[in-house]
């Protein structure tokens, strides 16, 4: 690890006291000419670090700059995380990580950006990804899960996401069917996971867990101001995004068990929005109104139309329309 991020890393877990320089230097074994070199990267990076003659440095609370150092501090010793990349801007950390993981990159390795300028979505749609306000993570998966049961990471990663906000945040988001996160009516977070099938064993060789959280994002394009919200409103100021993250990734690690039994199908249906509503089925140019009526144990949406016929949506390339926002 670099000087400046040792350091960074002993500002973070001490956020709360001042280090002097001396105690920097010292713990290092470098020089106080070293650390001053440091701090004045750091600065140079955005920190905001005060400091006080006497009495040392101290990372300014404002801070919420995404780092590794800064995740690490919150998370869980219990979680083994190989690397968490952190990027200021790429095109999509999905696309980075996939190329990682075809480089051969380990299950659990992150990749993080404060922004993204060709953020993906469903079905070549895109992710508003603005600077400095969002969270842009994708997650390399190597799980030992039949391609069938792929669809159950999007699902679970819905249901943990929301544990995570629950545990920060204090309030109970619900889910649109199959990845999108909702609160007070508007979509917060939403979830894309892509997988690569090892065609000999039917198995998943390896997924990216692709989730984008609108954090404290103020503003939205026209196209999606009435559809999309933030997270974090301003009582929750004190509120950063390398804990949140930390606790996302901690929900995902600690339980990913449960993916392949589906277990956790039932929370998913509690926070459903979409059961027993009418809905419209939308299948490339096609339309079929529907009413939404149960989701089965692998995460796809029954589905029972005018007719009384019924059908189960699990594609890729469906995707669901209703009055569900704004509740
Ligand atoms: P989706 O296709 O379900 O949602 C995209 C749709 O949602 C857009 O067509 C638009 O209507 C609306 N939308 C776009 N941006 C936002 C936003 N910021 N907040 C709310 N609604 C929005 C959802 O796809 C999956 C998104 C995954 C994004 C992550 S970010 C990290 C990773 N990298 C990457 O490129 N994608 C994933």
């Amino acid at each position: 690890m670099s000087t400046k991020n040792t350091i960074l890393e002993m500002l973070e877990r001490n956020r709360d006291i001042n280090i002097s320089g001396e105690q920097l230097a010292s713990s290092l074994n470098i020089s106080r000419t070293a650390v001053h070199k440091a701090i004045k990267e750091l600065r140079e990076d955005g920190y905001i670090i005060n400091a006080i003659t006497n009495k040392g440095y101290k990372l300014s609370q404002q801070n919420d700059i995404i780092s590794s150092e800064g995740i690490r501090v919150f998370l869980n010793k219990r979680i083994y995380i190989p690397n968490i990349f952190v990027y200021k801007s790429v095109p999509s950390t999905n696309q980075i990580a996939k190329q990682l993981a075809l480089d051969g990159a380990k299950n659990g390795t992150i990749v993080i950006a404060n922004e993204q300028t060709a953020g993906r979505g469903r079905m070549g749609r895109s992710f508003f990804s603005p600077p400095d306000s969002g969270i842009y993570m994708s997650i390399i998966l190597r799980p030992n899960l039949s391609a069938q049961k792929g669809i159950l990471i999007t699902t679970f990663a819905s249901v943990v996401v929301c544990y995570a906000i629950e545990k920060i945040f204090n309030v109970t988001p619900k889910i649109k069917w199959v990845n999108d996160i909702i609160l007070n009516g508007k979509k917060i977070c939403g979830i894309l996971t892509e997988a690569v099938t090892d065609f000999e064993s039917g198995n998943i060789e390896y997924a990216i867990l692709g989730i984008g959280v609108n954090f404290s994002t103020k503003l939205f394009p026209d196209n999606i101001k009435n559809v999309a919200g933030s997270l974090k409103n301003n009582e929750q100021d004190e509120i950063r995004r390398n804990k949140f993250i930390a606790e996302i990734l901690e929900q995902i690690f600690l339980n990913f068990d449960i993916v392949d039994d589906g277990s956790f199908i039932s929370e998913y249906k509690k926070r459903s929005i979409v059961l027993g509503k009418e809905i419209e089925v939308i299948n490339g140019s096609s339309i079929i109104k529907a009413r939404a009526i149960d989701i089965d144990k692998i995460g796809g949406l029954i589905v029972e139309f005018p007719d009384g016929k019924q059908q189960t949506l699990t594609s890729g390339e469906i995707s669901i329309k209703g009055a569900f926002y704004n509740e």
